[in-house]
């Protein structure tokens, strides 16, 4: 029997967490035959809901499933773990500014990093899914002593996702067989589904889709809106498919990324690629080589109007670390 692998996940007993344990525990992480241990960290408030999470662990009884930790200590949240899956933060709310928002959250960050470079296995790898989560990574990953900041990870993969079923659906053609589809710079709703690389059935997207029109205006638009849709139609935003992507993040970080295609995560950019600034978060074309290294696919054209596209999205990530600069030690 293999060791275990211990995952961290934060906002366990929000509805994202929700829809991520359970499959975390039957395997869809690392596979049917490695098991997991879980350490599930709540704010106070939250304990109690967690605490009824936990009873539904238990009753499922998975095989693969050995510890369930719950805590509102970050200590023992972050203790031996390999894999940190950032989910909670607290939600943007009526009246307050973007930098506000920024702010409440930075503060999350900086304790949760100290307390992952404190506790965690050397191996530990730390995926940011609350929002704003590009910025959230980057402050944690500065105050994460001693861990590189190649282990720090903001998810972008809903967005990626989204893209392609929005190209699958305009074209007739499966989600599967759209590949080569980056998400470039923020999660937000700046980001930069790039169309003019991605691939229907090995084709490229506009040789398949004509209407150039639809693609530069309704696709990006509409991925940039999709979890205000969801919102809208749902009441509440986007869970089960979040939770998905946080699964597809780590699978694709986990295993080689199929020959000649990448995957959309964000990471921290030492200034080497495509002119983006050095010290934010990006997401950006990423390929991985073995289970802990990755790099950024070179040579992906940029044409004007993508660069465009991600120099305004690039623009906003900076805006958003001016807006925390005290929380980022030098
Ligand atoms: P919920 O409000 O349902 O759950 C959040 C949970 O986090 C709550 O249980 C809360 O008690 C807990 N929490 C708050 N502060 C915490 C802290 N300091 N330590 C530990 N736990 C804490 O939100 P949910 O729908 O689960 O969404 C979670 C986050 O994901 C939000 O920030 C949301 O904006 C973000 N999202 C990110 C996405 C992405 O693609 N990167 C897409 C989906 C989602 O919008």
């Amino acid at each position: 029997m293999k060791a275990p692998i211990t995952v961290s996940v934060t906002g366990a007993a929000g509805q994202i967490g929700y829809a991520l344990l359970f499959r975390i525990a039957s395997g869809a992480l690392f596979g049917p035959d490695q098991p997991v241990n879980l350490r599930l960290i709540e704010i106070e408030p939250g304990m109690p809901a967690l605490k009824g999470v936990v009873m539904e662990l238990d009753d499922c009884a998975f095989p693969l499933l050995r510890e369930v930790v719950p805590t509102s200590d970050l200590n023992e949240g972050f203790r031996g773990t390999n894999w940190a899956l950032l989910v909670g933060s607290v939600p943007r709310k009526a009246g307050m500014e973007r930098a506000d928002l920024l702010g409440i959250n930075g503060k999350i960050f900086t304790g949760q990093g100290q307390a992952i470079a404190k506790n965690a296995a050397s191996d530990v790898r730390t995926l940011v899914v609350g929002n704003p989560c590009n910025t959230n990574a980057l402050i944690c990953a500065a105050n994460a002593d001693g861990v590189s900041k190649d282990r720090f990870f903001a998810m972008t993969r809903l967005d990626e996702n989204r893209a392609k079923s929005q190209l699958a659906q305009k074209s007739g053609a499966h989600h599967s067989d759209v590949t080569n589809l980056c998400i470039w710079g923020n999660h937000s709703a700046t980001q930069y589904p790039d169309f003019t690389n991605a691939k229907i059935g090995g084709k490229p997207v506009t040789d398949v889709i004509s209407d150039e029109e639809w693609l530069k205006g309704d696709f990006i638009k509409t991925v940039q809106q999709r979890g205000a849709a969801i919102i809208a139609a749902r009441g509440a935003s986007s869970a089960a498919s979040a939770a998905n992507a946080a699964i597809d993040t780590v699978v694709s970080l986990v295993n080689p990324t199929p020959a000649g295609d990448w995957h959309s995560v964000a990471v921290y950019s030492d200034g080497s690629h495509y002119g983006i600034a050095k010290g934010i978060m990006a997401s950006m074309p990423i390929r991985t080589l073995t289970n802990g290294t990755w790099e950024v696919v070179e040579g992906v054209p940029v044409n004007d109007f993508s660069q465009g596209k991600i120099d305004a999205t690039i623009g906003e990530l900076l805006e958003e670390r001016e807006a925390v600069k005290d929380l980022i030690p030098a």
